[in-house]
């Protein structure tokens, strides 16, 4: 168990290197070469560093395991075609670091257990299979066939395959991801929650209904050839940063750029490109024409508004909306309709901001939509995105060069895994292939998504846990009552290259399973292995890892997977396991078969730059809805109801993070150097509530209907510009705040940008937390909102 006193101590040490500087006004140039170089070189060294950096996004290297973000054509890659991130990103993967069986020997799990996210990622790559018995205290060194076995037995031994729960991180390749479902499947269960349900899950239904597929309808092409894009709740100079390359050759076509984000980000602002001398030493290119600082959760409100002066303007595409939508009509009186009072007040903007951003939409003719986390991660984000989608069909900006939707995913092969069926309620067509191509009837009933399985497996009735890569442990809500969750299962097994919490926060056996990364070599019975993935545009294409292994003991994804399946089915099926571990054109051909838009694949992925899947809004403006036609959706302002003294608290990603893996501690574009607990709030906000900048809080939350006073504890004030009423601070130091049951309507993806919370002087937190164990009546917050409305639920 973590000890809280050590808890504290480790939190003082951290606020103590605390360093905050102003704001940076612009991303990338010099100083991020210069931090990717130190970082890769200090990971890796000289020669890995050569290797790997310029493999790195090359059409016969590998795909970088950063982001989702699409790679330009063949010919138009710079010979350095990465970022900060995707240089710190591989130096994580590629460094010379090793976790080895002595040195889990030497470290506890209790003691592990007591160390940082950043302590236990710096201890390199994990080289041997390991184990945690029963009542054992460390974990030993296990043979795989041996670990193999006993998962077979374990899941062999449980009343129903659906006591079982398979969760994907989306950094798995589309090979891992397909021989994964199905095994589950073959297995027997849809129990295959990912990372996507705490991501664009709410993105996935909204456009799946709208547009009839869940991806983005647009090309690199289309972003370079836009005349205004709009960037909203996406921070793309730290999460995506060669998306600033892209707006760089947009602005040089003559775009413009709205913003709207609660932060100014610096990479929204300017960006120095390092690849020009304009960008290393000169003044780098302007982005954002206009920025609109919308307080937290105002976006549903905000385009309502834009569609009402669309509207009010006729600035619409009527010959789109006749020949390809459908529920115009009701919209346009829905929206006609709008309260321009709960517009201002929900979004902080005045009516003459909105009025001035939406002459932007007015006066483009092509208009790209971009969005990623802002926007998915609230109640009401289906009905958000569905609202951009509702703009973008008033225009007619689906379909035409140089516009549409584009929700920037962000794992690597996020969207891949989907493609290729992870996911807990396929589509019938999907199973009917698997059927007919593998001749066993696969589960049909819906499975669990992260948010039930930790219900499930809370509740005893899953318990089972496989985790293919990701730190479910510390990405997931509601960090208490996950831990205890998760303790509760019998067995937890963990595909991964790095320790993580997950290995901490374990079920009663545990095992890691140490896997190959993209950086390297995968060797199988038939000779050199290469893997495929798809990016945020629907671009699938090989890559192809550099490095040898980081231990001769490590197994690659397809391996273990495949094996464990043997262990666990055996032949049940007739499924030839082997010869797809051996060859991965066996899995290829059975995609190719079984996935939409993959004929061909073998060789359609192995041109340089891969190939485009089917999109038909894209294509052709056709639309695979229940109506057969784009639908306007119609969707109440739902607003958050904040109590007096108590803040928005929005949960993000520092610049020197990938999602739960801490790089380090320099968020140098917002002046955050040398530690993680701040919390930023606007300066007024901070004099309300009776504080200063530079106090030290505790961060407490009360979620009605459970009761349960929740507690992050020790933060430190920064003054900051953002809106009133809206306050940020780093993921995931705060999911405790974030309660298993608040989740969006209908994507049940948990409300990680919109918690309400209160802040209170350090140390007295934790006492309220205990005080409610007692007497849960006796306190004075509430989070509500508007009652669900009613052709949502
Ligand atoms: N280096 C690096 N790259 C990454 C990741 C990483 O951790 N590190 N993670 C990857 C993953 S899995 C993902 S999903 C993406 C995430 O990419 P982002 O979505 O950019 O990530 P966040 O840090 O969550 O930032 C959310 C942004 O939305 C803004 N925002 C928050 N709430 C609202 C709101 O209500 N309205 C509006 N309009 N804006 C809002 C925030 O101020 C912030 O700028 O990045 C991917 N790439
Ligand atoms: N409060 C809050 N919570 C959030 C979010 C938020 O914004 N706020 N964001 C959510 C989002 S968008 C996401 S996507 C999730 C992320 O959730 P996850 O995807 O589960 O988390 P990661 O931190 O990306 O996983 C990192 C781990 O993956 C393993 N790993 C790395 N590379 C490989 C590989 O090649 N193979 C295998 N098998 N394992 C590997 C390493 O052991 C590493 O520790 O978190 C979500 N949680
Ligand atoms: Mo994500």
């Amino acid at each position: 168990m973590p000890d809280p006193d050590a808890d504290e101590q480790q939190n003082e040490l951290d606020l103590a290197q605390l360093d905050i500087e102003k704001p940076k006004s612009h991303a990338a140039g010099a100083t991020a070469v210069a931090v990717s170089m130190k970082r890769a070189l200090g990971h890796m060294g000289a020669v890995r560093t050569a290797k790997t950096l310029l493999k790195l996004n090359q059409a016969e290297g590998f795909d970088c395991m950063s982001c989702a973000w699409p790679d330009p054509d063949p010919g138009h890659r710079h010979a350095a075609e990465f970022c900060e991130n995707g240089a710190k990103a591989v130096a994580e993967e590629g460094t010379t670091n090793r976790a080895t069986p002595e040195f889990f020997a030497a470290h506890s799990i209790e003691d592990l257990s007591g160390r940082t996210e950043h302590w236990l990622g710096q201890q390199g790559r994990i080289t041997h299979p390991m184990i945690k018995r029963p009542g054992g205290t460390h974990y030993e060194p296990i043979d795989w066939h041996d670990a193999f076995a006993l998962i077979g037995d374990e899941l062999n031994g449980l009343a129903s395959p659906d006591e079982a729960v398979f969760y994907t991180s989306g950094r798995a390749s589309n090979e891992s991801a397909f021989v994964y479902q199905l095994f589950a499947r073959a297995f027997g269960t849809n129990n295959m929650p990912d990372c996507s349900n705490m991501c664009h899950e709410s993105t996935s239904i909204a456009l799946q209904e709208s547009i009839g597929i869940g991806k983005a309808s647009v090309t690199l092409d289309d972003v370079y050839n836009a005349e205004l894009i709009i960037i909203a709740g996406q921070n793309p100079g730290t999460n995506h940063p060669r998306m600033l390359s892209a707006l760089e050759k947009a602005k040089q076509n003559g775009a413009k750029i709205l913003s709207i984000n609660p932060l100014r980000e610096a990479g929204l602002v300017n960006f120095k490109n390092p690849q020009t001398p304009r960008g290393m030493v000169g003044p780098g290119t302007d982005l954002t024409d206009m920025f609109l600082p919308i307080a937290l959760n105002g976006d549903l409100a905000l385009f309502q508004a834009f569609g009402s002066l669309l509207v009010e303007w006729d600035a619409l595409d009527h010959d789109f909306i006749d020949a390809h939508t459908t529920g115009f009509e009701a919209w346009r009186e829905h929206v006609g309709a709008v309260d321009w009072d709960v517009v201002t007040s929900t979004t902080g903007l005045s009516r003459a901001q909105i009025t001035e951003a939406a002459e932007l939409l007015r006066d483009s003719k092509a208009t790209v939509f971009c969005w990623a986390m802002g926007l998915t991660q609230h109640r009401n984000a289906v009905a958000t995105i569905k609202e951009v989608t509702n703009l973008a069909f008033a225009q007619g900006n689906i379909g035409k060069p140089g516009a549409g939707l584009f929700p920037v995913r962000g794992h690597s092969n996020v969207q891949g895994d989907r493609t290729m069926g992870i996911w807990e309620r396929p589509p019938q067509h999907f199973l009917d292939a698997i059927q007919k191509e593998f001749g066993f009837d696969p589960p049909r009933e819906h499975g669990l998504d992260t948010v039930d399985s930790i219900r499930a497996m809370r509740d005893g009735k899953a318990h089972f846990f496989l985790g293919l890569g990701g730190n479910f442990a510390q990405a997931t809500p509601d960090s208490d009552v996950t831990f205890d969750a998760l303790r509760k299962v019998r067995m937890t097994v963990q595909i991964s290259t790095k320790i993580n919490r997950g290995h901490l926060v374990c079920g009663e056996t545990a095992l890691i399973l140490p896997t190959l990364g993209r950086t390297e070599k995968d060797v199988q019975a038939s000779g050199l292995q290469y893997i495929s993935v798809e990016d945020s545009t629907c671009s699938v294409h090989a890559s192809r890892g550099p490095l040898p292994p980081a231990s001769p003991h490590l197994k690659s994804e397809v391996a273990i997977i495949t094996s464990i399946a043997e262990a666990a089915i055996g032949d049940r099926h007739g499924i030839n396991w082997e010869a797809m571990r051996d060859d991965y054109r066996n899995i290829r051909a059975h995609i190719a078969q079984v996935v939409p838009g993959c004929e061909g694949y073998e060789v359609n992925v192995r041109r340089p730059g891969g190939f485009i899947l089917p999109h038909p809004p894209r294509d052709s403006r056709t639309f695979d809805t229940e109506s057969g036609l784009g639908e306007f959706a119609v969707s109440p302002i739902d607003v958050l109801q904040v109590p007096p003294n108590h803040l928005i608290l929005q949960t993000l990603r520092s610049h020197d993070q990938f999602n739960t893996t801490i790089y380090g501690f320099s968020d140098r574009y917002r002046g955050i150097e040398g530690g993680r607990r701040v919390v930023f709030v606007h300066r007024e906000d901070i004099s309300a509530l009776g504080f200063r900048d530079g106090d030290i809080v505790d961060i407490v939350t009360k979620w009605d209907d459970d009761d349960n006073v929740r507690c992050a504890p020790s933060f430190r004030i920064v003054e900051y510009a953002t809106p009133r009423g809206s306050a940020a601070a780093y993921y995931p130091e705060t999911n405790p705040l974030v309660p298993l049951d608040s989740t969006a309507l209908q994507s049940n993806c948990p409300t990680s940008k919109s918690i309400i919370v209160s802040l209170v002087p350090a140390g007295q937190g934790r006492a309220t937390e205990n005080a409610a164990d007692q007497d849960s009546t006796g306190s004075d917050w509430s989070h509500k909102t508007q009652p669900q409305p009613e052709h949502l639920s």
